[in-house]
């Protein structure tokens, strides 16, 4: 069914499994644990899913409908006679995202939480989705699974600035993060190239800020920028119900939503929305590809942290995450080396520089957020002029940052661009995928990537919470091809941080690739097919 460079890779560690009339299931990311006993479980009257918990009900109601979802459909109605599946929490299980599932003549899942029920859902579809029909009905191998995550932070990253998604797709890729058992959604919402999200106080972020002209046919470097009377007509924006709606839906699928304005870098649409945000008050258009005429807000005005307090405001009342993401990343000082105000400001404060005065600024909103009972993430470049009390560190540029961070006792998450960038190329073959950001970043070398890195130690390890792909899209133009760059490579990332390290094996995961390239294909997911290049 996929080429036949795929299918001779698999043809190899096929030969490697052991022999039974019983096939071995192929759960991703690798359970803890997992015991086949041989025998099979008969689902030929349809199933019972049942919960004595009144927290399961969207639990209960999303197995049902998800198994309704597979190709084995048929034998999975509902069905009083039929298999009973018992869903329940067990406050007994350590691990709050842990579960254990039994499948014997009825079929049994306990979690911590809803959490870990969910997770527990996943595995059990995955099984179910590899079940053979026989003319008697689903055949289903027995077994049982003990399994929690190693990591209590998985997660994936979308930028829905440079190209935008609508809420339809955000829904399909949080499923996609709840099929691998991630928990975390960061949600890239602002940039230059578009601000996506409605704030009632300043209804001209989304007004004029959410459009600009429309480029799509130019390569994104070569795009100019809105000339007078040019009308903008790319782009959109979340209203704050659909993004209500959205954080409930991730919520039902374990997946906390991780909301991120960036400041006080790649602000160029925030700017051209309100102008007073800059230094000089400059009357600019949303870029519409590659740099923006100006992209940083001032760092010099009281107004504007107001605004962004402002603006923060609103947003934790949409986002009931612990962590705000404030950005930082890339903000490049010119305009403020040549601002008075700004100069005033590093004089008045005693700050070391333009980096000290990003600092100020930072720790402005980190007291803020902190002050509401929430926590403060940023990109590793709010190291530098001195990291923010109670900051989350980002590290994406190298490992570097997250080890810094992690020694002065800051949590991190680790997203360095040579393991973690799904916005790079995937083959050495380039010429085989869509134009790419010029960098490669193979489907082995996500695999095979370490979170914690090996300078730190174990005291520092434990600030290390996990890790996340990010898919930054100004070379995703489409909803295919952003499902293109990152499938299977979340895949691999998965199982770095869901799995036992010592469980991990790569030509094992590439055996259990197939299934699960199946059950994404038969949710209607695009995909990258692995070649043997991108393997080894
Ligand atoms: C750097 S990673 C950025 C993004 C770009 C990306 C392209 C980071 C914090 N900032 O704005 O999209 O490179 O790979």
């Amino acid at each position: 069914k996929y080429p036949i460079l795929l299918a001779l890779v698999m043809l190899l560690f096929a030969a490697c499994q052991p022999a039974s009339n019983l096939k071995e299931v192929q759960i991703i990311p690798k359970p803890v644990s997992l015991n086949q006993t041989g025998k099979s479980l008969l689902i030929n009257q349809g199933v019972r899913v049942t919960s004595p918990d009144a927290e399961l009900v969207s639990s209960v109601s999303y197995l049902q409908a998800q198994m309704l979802a597979l190709p084995q459909a048929k034998w999975l109605s509902d069905n009083p006679a039929g298999v009973q599946i018992f869903i329940a929490l067990d406050a007994g299980i350590e691990q709050s995202e842990g579960y254990k599932l039994v499948l014997g003549e009825q079929i049994l899942l306990k979690g911590k939480t809803a959490n870990g029920i969910i997770h527990g859902i996943q595995t059990l579809l995955q099984i179910l989705q590899q079940a053979e029909e026989s003319e008697q009905g689903l055949v289903v191998p027995q077994l049982s699974i003990t399994d929690y995550p190693r990591f209590a932070y998985r997660g994936m990253h979308l930028d829905v600035s440079r190209h935008f998604f609508d809420a339809e797709f955000v829904k399909k890729y949080i499923d996609l993060i709840a099929m691998h058992k991630m928990n975390t959604f960061h949600w890239h919402l602002t940039d230059d190239q578009g601000w996506r999200i409605e704030i009632k106080k300043y209804p001209k972020l989304t007004e004029v800020g959410a459009w600009r002209v429309d480029h799509e046919d130019l390569p994104w470097n070569g795009r100019p920028a809105q000339k007078p009377g040019e009308t903008a007509s790319y782009g959109g924006f979340y209203t704050q119900e659909q993004i209500k709606d959205i954080v409930a839906y991730a919520a039902e699928r374990g997946v906390n939503i991780i909301p991120e304005i960036d400041i006080p870098g790649h602000s160029a649409a925030a700017i051209a929305s309100y102008p007073e945000l800059s230094c000089r008050n400059a009357k600019i258009g949303v870029a519409s590809g590659g740099q923006a005429e100006i992209s940083i807000v001032c760092g010099g005005k009281d107004s504007v942290i107001e605004f962004y307090k402002n603006v923060l405001t609103e947003v934790m009342d949409l986002f009931p995450s612990k962590y705000i993401h404030i950005g930082g990343d890339e903000a490049w000082k010119e305009e403020w080396e040549k601002c008075p105000l700004c100069q005033k400001r590093i004089k008045q404060k005693k700050l070391k520089d333009e980096h000290g005065l990003q600092s100020y600024f930072i720790q402005q909103l980190d007291d803020f957020l902190v002050s509401h009972g929430r926590a403060m993430i940023g990109w590793d470049e709010i190291l530098e002029g001195g990291l923010a009390e109670n900051a989350t560190v980002m590290s994406w540029r190298g490992e570097s940052g997250g080890i810094k961070s992690a020694q002065m006792g800051h949590d991190v998450i680790m997203t360095p661009g040579d393991y973690c960038y799904f916005d790079y190329y995937q083959n050495p073959d380039k010429y085989l995928e869509p134009l790419a950001f010029n960098g490669l970043v193979t489907l082995s070398k996500v695999y095979n990537y370490e979170p914690v890195p090996a300078g730190l130690t174990a005291d520092e390890a434990r600030y290390v919470l996990g890790a996340q792909g990010n898919m930054w899209t100004e070379w995703m133009p489409s909803n295919e091809i952003a499902e293109y760059r990152a499938l299977p490579r979340m895949t691999a990332l998965s199982e770095v941080l869901w799995s036992p390290k010592e469980l991990r094996d790569e030509p094992d995961f590439i055996s259990r690739l197939e299934p699960f390239l199946d059950w994404l294909s038969e949710r209607a997911y695009n995909f990258h097919i692995p070649t043997p290049q991108g393997i080894f």
